[in-house]
């Protein structure tokens, strides 16, 4: 006799589906997305989701931060609902699966659970939190941060993009602040379906990732000042050049990751040159060095490297340096009965897998402050994220989901 919902499986065709719609909102250049934080694009995203969501039969609940929660009703309306869900922001130069696999992911479960006439005691609600990718308002996470204590909301709405635009207005400009106060609903579980943006799956051949951890992240901006100066007329005794100082701390950020091989990574993303002239010696650089391991102790031993490192090499070029810490979070272990029923679902559907840690960092990561929080991951194509070439099959998308699925209805409880 088959347990309730052992035959349960998702439409992978209506999935891709949607994911492709979704990927012609905030088209990139080359083939993926750039539907960045706050802009028109982001709410045109948002606007699709939502419909999708109604189209379902959901209720959709709207907090402080635009986060979005399209709610499943469920037979017990005192049980706190099992909530999935993701990011539909993207890079300026993302791929078409990065956040929105786990979102749509979600849809899909709902869409399904519909057809099928399943009922769960819990309800089950499908999240999109706001500015996962910290690319236009730093750090990465930031709403789900929010929602789970870590940070304040004053703080996150005076958070500033290149421009100058604060994140609290371009919330209200693009009409979706929502009433709801950002971390006042209570979870059962969070379940997070992502891609890995790594190459291990695929190269082990698996098509489930068990994610029992996720790395911790440390994000510490470093600005060096010199002196403007012309770049064909001053002798070089005499410069003082910021823009050879940050490669030389660059050189050393590689050298203080390799020395933590072969877990820790460190590289910097963003720079900014000033005054990025051609025939001007930079008299101030701005840039984020990214560290991450999936050791606490290492991550800490880096940030401090680098202070010391690149105190020495402005000292010795009368160049100045600060240090501002703008994002960061510890490792982190996911709930072990959550990852056990991810676990389940991939062995009773009879998709190989194995257990991972997150090199990325997700919402899920901040979720699992607050709640018994787990993820799953498909492989991706060469491990390549955060690129629009970013590439999946629908086999891996409908395996991811149908992973989720069991997981969720397993957390949520089938009725009847
Ligand atoms: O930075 C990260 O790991 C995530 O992609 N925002
Ligand atoms: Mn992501
Ligand atoms: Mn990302």
């Amino acid at each position: 006799m088959a347990a309730p919902g052992e035959n349960l499986r998702i439409d992978g065709q209506r999935l891709w589906d949607s994911l492709m719609d979704m990927a012609k909102i905030g088209p990139g250049v080359a083939g993926g997305n750039n539907r960045q934080t706050l802009t028109d694009a982001d709410a045109e995203g948002r606007a699709l989701f939502q419909s999708w969501c109604e189209a379902a039969g959901c209720t959709m609940g709207l907090d402080q931060m635009g986060n979005m929660f399209a709610e499943r009703a469920g037979t017990d309306p005192d049980a706190l609902p099992v909530y999935v869900g993701s990011h539909l922001d993207t890079q300026p130069t993302g791929g078409k699966y990065d956040g929105v696999l786990g979102v749509l992911g979600g849809l899909e479960i709902l869409r399904t659970l519909n057809d099928l006439d399943v009922k769960t005691k819990h309800p089950i609600v499908v999240t999109n939190f706001t500015n996962e990718e910290g690319t236009r308002f730093a750090p990465a996470m930031l709403s789900s941060g929010v929602f789970a204590g870590i940070h304040t909301q004053d703080w996150a709405y005076a958070k500033t993009d290149a421009g100058g635009k604060t994140f609290g207005d371009e919330l209200a400009r693009i009409g979706w602040r929502g009433d709801e106060e950002v971390g006042a609903r209570k979870m059962h579980a969070f379940f997070e379906l992502h891609i890995e943006q790594g190459p291990i799956l695929e190269a082990e051949g698996k098509d489930i990732g068990v994610v029992t951890h996720g790395q911790g992240l440390s994000w510490t901006q470093v600005t060096v000042t010199g002196k403007d100066a012309h770049t064909g007329s001053t002798p070089m005794p005499m410069r003082r050049n910021a823009g050879l100082g940050m490669a030389r701390i660059l050189e050393k950020v590689d050298e203080i990751a390799w020395s933590h091989a072969p877990h820790a990574v460190g590289a910097a993303g963003h720079i900014d040159v000033y005054p990025n002239s051609r025939n001007v010696i930079p008299g101030k650089v701005v840039f984020t060095v990214d560290f991450r391991s999936p050791d606490l102790a290492v991550i800490e031993d880096m940030e401090a490297r680098l202070k010391v490192e690149a105190q020495k090499i402005c000292d010795d070029m009368e160049l100045e340096v600060a240090f501002e810490k703008v994002g960061g979070f510890d490792p982190v272990a996911f709930d072990e009965t959550c990852v056990s029923a991810v676990r389940n679902a991939a062995e009773r559907l009879g998709y190989s897998h194995m257990n991972l840690i997150s090199g990325a960092g997700h919402d899920a990561c901040w979720v699992n402050r607050v709640a018994p929080t787990a993820m799953v991951m498909c492989p991706c194509v060469d491990g390549l994220s955060h690129n629009e070439a970013e590439e999946i099959s629908k086999e891996w998308a409908t395996a991811g989901a149908e992973v989720l699925l069991h997981a969720v209805v397993e957390t949520a409880q089938i009725v009847g």
